[in-house]
């Protein structure tokens, strides 16, 4: 279908810094001027001309850029160039400062076994579902301990995304990457109101969300040997209703190594943060030290432990069909476990085989490839764990050489940013990978200072919120063509017409594993649809949230 004249113009539809790149795409690839008129008055406030002509490397769609980084007065405005006409946007302080208040309180709205009033979920108040105080052991995760006939306590937690199962290993790296925002940007949650029922307390608003994930975890661990559980589940995905209305049975599975060294990391972390709390939080941060070093303990004796869904399932019954998260490969897990150990502990012990092998290149931190995380830790606690300066130094080397990777060529992009330089980017949860590399760039601004970081992470934020090939802007309840339909359970059948806000989108993914009939194009960058079948494009996740939380959050605590 042919782009309407608005979205011939492509650009972040929240806005932008004054002080910062502003960049909009114009699709067409007609040459000439472009101007920003008063999105009110209609007058034009600047007027230049139109980049050189670029293509996308998936559709080979024509476009040019209109770079208007030189205008900054601040005020309400549209870009019109080659017939065109951009949404509106505004340029001003703090612009993306609701986004990141948004997309924190997104997971407000994934609370399990919660209740939401009306006075912090306005139009999306929904009943409490799942309390999960009588969940079952399934046959796979029977022990001496935990007998079949056990039923253990295990409630709170976030539903994963558009599901209302809860999986260990995908809280990890969510729980990893926002406790890392708070310890990155500690005064920046001083004054950051999420408008949570916690939010008067004395503990920072993302402190108090973190929370309600991390007593759920502590129950995932067996009080007999220390090993986690991978994940609490229906057998099979709940239909397309609300949480108070899906009332299966619950199990937890079989113990995973995956999830052990998740659940160490994710423990020693808090232990560190909360420690901070520790007149607010009594006893909080020792329990989660604890409850680190036993399950460091179980992985020691379990190293690998996969999780294997059908296997299990030939073994033991019932079926479990829901989200596997079936990590392979736990190297990763046992780096970034070892890196918050030695964090908390100043023991040189845990960091055996933490450097990169030559000539690899550090991976992007995705739910089963954590090890980044374990090196933004150790960059932000090198000096004070006293890490060796070697170390320090091929950890710093390993994050910049990742960095650049990124950034190079990117300006050559037809949309001029980091995102969707290579084709694997565009894979499930594709906005996840945007969100990521930003982090990536904004932990490069800090180690080199050099702020074309900032303003290349700056370039991922503007695509998830507008600047990209599918025209979205990919944040619930953001933008002016926002998404109307996420597969996202209560979103679906809570008969309100707007989702619940501030969940990202997963973005464009040629696999079209949903095979939704609604998709209108097989290129990579334009391969998403805003249709509730389409789990494989449109699904929401808190994995992929907590890096927006992230990146919102830590380029407002940086263009301050
Ligand atoms: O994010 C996960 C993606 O990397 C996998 O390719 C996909 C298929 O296994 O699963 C995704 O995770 C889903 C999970 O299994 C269940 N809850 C919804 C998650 C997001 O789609």
């Amino acid at each position: 279908t042919a782009a309407t004249a608005q979205e011939s113009v492509r650009l972040n539809q929240v806005g932008f810094y004054p002080n910062a790149p502003k960049i909009a795409v114009v699709v067409g690839g007609q040459e000439g001027a472009f101007t920003i008129k008063d999105a009110v008055s209609g007058k034009v406030a600047f007027r230049a001309e139109l980049g050189k002509e670029g293509a996308s490397q998936y559709s080979g769609k024509k476009s040019r850029i209109a770079d208007f980084s030189a205008f900054k007065k601040p005020g309400k405005y549209v870009v019109e160039a080659a017939g065109g006409k951009s949404h509106p946007f505004e340029i001003k302080e703090k612009v993306h400062r609701p986004v990141a208040i948004a997309a924190l309180k997104g997971f407000y709205y994934q609370r399990v076994s919660a209740g939401l009033p009306e006075k912090y979920a306005g139009k999306w108040a929904r009943k409490a579902g799942h309390p999960d105080d009588n969940v079952l052991i399934h046959a796979s995760a029977i022990s001496d301990s935990r007998p079949e006939n056990a039923a253990i306590s295990s409630p709170r937690g976030w539903y994963d995304a558009g599901d209302y199962n809860k999986y260990i290993v995908n809280s990890g790296i969510t729980m990893g990457t926002l406790l890392s925002l708070y310890e990155d940007f500690p005064s920046f949650f001083e004054d950051f109101n999420a408008g949570i029922p916690e939010s008067n307390n004395a503990v920072p608003d993302l402190l108090d969300e973190a929370l309600w994930n991390l007593r759920w975890m502590l129950t995932m661990q067996d009080p007999a040997d220390g090993g986690v559980y991978h994940k609490l589940t229906n057998p099979r995905f709940d239909g397309m209703i609300m949480p108070d209305a899906a009332t299966k049975p619950r199990y937890v599975v079989q113990k995973s190594t995956a999830a052990a060294l998740d659940f160490v990391a994710v423990m020693a972390q808090a232990a560190r943060v909360f420690k901070g709390f520790d007149s607010q939080l009594p006893g909080l941060a020792d329990s989660c030290s604890a409850a680190a070093v036993r399950a460091w303990a179980w992985s020691k004796q379990n190293p690998a432990v996969l999780y294997n869904q059908e296997e299990m399932n030939k073994q033991f019954e019932p079926d479990i069909v829901t989200g596997a998260y079936g990590d392979r490969d736990v190297s990763d897990e046992w780096i970034w476990a070892g890196s918050e150990m030695f964090a908390l502990t100043h023991n040189q012990e845990y960091l055996k085989g933490i450097v990169l092998p030559a000539g690899q290149v550090l991976p992007l931190p995705s739910w089963n490839q954590v090890k980044a995380l374990g090196y933004y830790t150790l960059l932000r606690h090198s000096e004070s764990a006293k890490l060796e300066s070697q170390l320090a130094t091929a950890v710093k080397k390993s994050i910049m050489d990742l960095a650049d990777q990124l950034l190079d060529g990117a300006d050559q992009q037809a949309y001029r940013m980091v995102m969707g330089k290579n084709a694997r980017d565009y894979s499930w949860g594709s906005s996840s990978v945007a969100a990521n590399q930003g982090i990536v760039l904004l932990y490069a601004h800090k180690i080199s200072a050099d702020r074309k970081y900032v303003h290349a992470a700056l370039g991922n934020l503007d695509y998830l919120l507008g600047r990209n090939a599918t025209g979205y802007c990919l944040l619930t309840g953001f933008g002016s063509k926002q998404v109307m339909h996420p597969h996202h359970r209560p979103s679906i059948a809570d008969g309100i017409a707007e989702p619940v806000p501030g969940l990202l989108s997963g973005g464009p993914n040629p696999g079209q594993q949903d095979k939704c009939t609604t998709y209108t194009s097989k290129f990579a960058d334009e391969s998403f649809t805003d249709a509730d079948c389409s789990y494989a494009s449109n699904e929401i996740a808190i994995n992929w949230n907590a890096p927006m939380v992230y990146l919102a959050a830590a380029i407002e605590a940086l263009m301050k």
